[in-house]
């Protein structure tokens, strides 16, 4: 327990600069309102209830996984494979997203962590294993629910995501 408190807390300046990156590419519009200039605020509880669900405690070894990001304005959504997370680079960030039915998201490999993956617990997508920086894999997701994934070689350290997908 200690350890994954400590391993969270090391996490923080990664998140940061993901949520940094990703705010950076959508938030082009400017115009209204600002309420993504900041990507940083948006764990606090503006939206999404201000929970932390572990998704049946899915989630709850999984170091780097600070809440759900609500990604439902977005048509096509980012996430990393291999930041920092679960004793090296074995996370996916963010762990968990929220996005509306018809997005796609695009896992990119940043190279770091060795051979990952991207498998669904239901069977639904399943990737190759890959070490190299800027490989991608995507999938649609076109019906509302939670998917869980994982990384195969690093499922058990807690590499471990979830998408949420609305109506
Ligand atoms: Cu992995």
């Amino acid at each position: 327990m200690t350890r994954t408190n400590l391993t969270r807390r090391t996490f923080v300046g990664g998140a940061a600069a993901v949520t940094a990156g990703l705010a950076g590419c959508s938030g082009g519009g400017g115009g209204d309102g600002g309420s993504d200039s900041d990507g940083g605020s948006s764990g606090d509880g503006s939206n999404g209830g201000g929970s932390t669900p572990s998704f049946d405690g899915y989630l709850s070894e999984t170091s780097n996984y600070d809440g759900v990001a609500d990604r439902t304005d977005s048509d096509e959504v980012s996430v990393t494979v291999g930041v920092e997370g679960n004793g090296g680079n074995f996370g996916y960030g963010p762990a968990a997203v929220r996005i509306t039915a018809g997005t796609t998201v695009v896992w990119e490999w940043n190279g770091r962590g060795g051979l990952h993956n991207v498998a669904a617990e239901d069977g639904a997508f399943e990737s190759e294993q890959v070490g190299d920086s800027g490989h991608t894999f995507s999938h649609t997701f076109e019906e509302a629910g939670t998917t869980k994934y994982y990384c195969t070689p690093h499922e058990t350290i807690g590499m471990k995501g979830v998408v949420v997908v609305e109506e």
